[in-house]
């Protein structure tokens, strides 16, 4: 579906893309050293000229982001503007402005590597297309994750940040498994609540190995402790409608005025949480942004199944508290780490809420064991979270849904 430009900002967007798009379309650099190996080992050359003759590492990761601006819908049908990352991953460099261009993702795309994976995170900032009057910066800053060098840490004061037209490569490699958040970090209050905002996680090397009648784990537990059937994402977000609108129109409010009006899981509230499809952003003048909110947080289990919830929040306003209503939930790690004392001892722990502040993230399992098939509700225990805007009965909340084992 092609997107559809709003007309009050065509001509400034147009006057935008003959001043920059030349360079910007021959600029965009992508580091990748494995996703040419077959045709540059063949050939002896580094054909795709990024420094490296490609060769085939199935312990490479490559990601290509673009930071720029988009459009979701509220679950109330709202349309809001926002700033955000998007996926132009394995795209051609001379089609990623075009594509990238008004395709922010809310949340950003999901980045879930294995422990000890060499990461390239390619960011390509192709500029707010609704705001040419913007020309702010981007970076990519792995919240919580201790091994990033600093220069690719992402504070913009501490390291460098990409301006409009250009593309950073960041390097990691991921020694420690556990869940993170990633974000923009240049005037972070600001584009985190416009929506710069994703899902990170690293899982641990013991994957793969059957301990305590696993496969997959949440982290190098030695024992199965956090051995897991089916695992989900849930990063709890909040937009303000006014700071949006005004980012929209003319100019954002003062921070200080911030108060968020949707209340949301994964870019969505409920009851979009539990739709199953991708949700198409909308402008106000109508145009449709293909799967702009294309996380679902439906949880899908049967009876017997242990789940892995990774939760995190990178609300800039507020707590919020969540349970999973007739569900216990085992607290297994917090902040990316392992609850274990320092000499073993099992500190994970018991509990039917969790509180999470902005920038924290907790690793929960349910074992549903003898549990009726059904549905079950994990929502935020703060009454006011639960409304999309003055839609009632909606925000941060969404579906456990419990299948008899056959
Ligand atoms: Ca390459
Ligand atoms: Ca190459
Ligand atoms: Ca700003
Ligand atoms: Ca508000
Ligand atoms: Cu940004």
């Amino acid at each position: 579906m092609k997107k559809k430009i709003p007309s009050l900002v065509l001509s400034l967007a147009v006057l935008v893309i003959f001043s920059w798009s030349r360079p910007a379309l021959s600029d965009v650099f992508i580091q990748c050293p494995t996703d040419n190996w077959e045709a540059e080992q063949a050939a002896g050359e580094d054909l795709d000229a990024d420094g490296v003759v490609d060769y085939q590492d199935d312990n490479v990761v490559c990601i290509h982001l673009t930071g720029g601006d988009g459009f979701t819908t509220m679950a109330d049908g709202y349309p809001q503007y926002m700033f955000g990352f998007g996926d132009v991953t394995g795209m051609p460099a001379g089609m990623v402005m075009m594509h990238g261009m008004l395709a922010a993702n809310s949340p950003a795309p999901l980045i879930a590597v294995k422990e000890g994976n060499e990461v390239y995170l390619n960011l390509t900032n192709v500029g707010m297309m609704v705001r040419p009057d913007l020309f702010d910066p981007h970076t990519v800053h792995w919240h919580g994750f201790p091994n990033a060098s600093a220069v690719f840490d992402g504070v913009p004061d501490a390291s460098i940040s990409i301006n409009m037209g250009s593309t950073l490569t960041y390097y990691y490699v991921a020694p420690e498994p556990g869940t993170y958040i990633y974000h923009c970090h240049v005037e972070a209050t600001e584009h985190m609540q416009m929506g710069m905002l994703g899902n990170l996680y690293v899982t641990p090397a013991q994957d793969g190995a059957p301990i305590g009648g696993f496969t997959q784990f949440a982290y190098n537990d030695g024992d199965g402790s956090t051995g897991y059937d089916v695992d989900y994402v849930l990063q709890f977000i909040d937009f303000d409608k006014q700071f949006h609108d005004a980012s929209y129109y003319v100019q954002p409010l003062p921070f200080a005025l911030m108060e968020d009006d949707y209340h949301m899981i994964n870019g969505r509230g409920y009851p979009d949480t539990v739709n199953p499809n991708p949700i198409d952003g909308t402008d106000p003048e109508g145009g449709v942004y293909p799967g702009s909110q294309n996380v679902s947080s439906l949880i899908e289990a049967q009876v017997g199944d242990t789940i892995l919830l990774r939760m995190s929040s990178l609300s800039v306003t507020k707590f919020h508290t969540i349970t999973t209503l007739g569900i216990p939930m085992r607290v297994v790690g917090q902040n990316a780490r392992l609850l274990r004392g320092p000499t073993g001892l099992d500190l994970s722990y018991y509990t039917n809420s969790v509180t999470l502040g902005g920038g924290e993230s907790i690793d929960v399992i349910l074992d549903t064991d003898g549990l009726a098939p059904g549905t079950y509700f994990l929502y935020s225990r703060n009454l006011d979270d639960l409304n999309n805007d003055a839609m009632d009965r909606g925000g941060a909340m969404t579906e456990i849904r419990l299948t008899s084992a056959p």
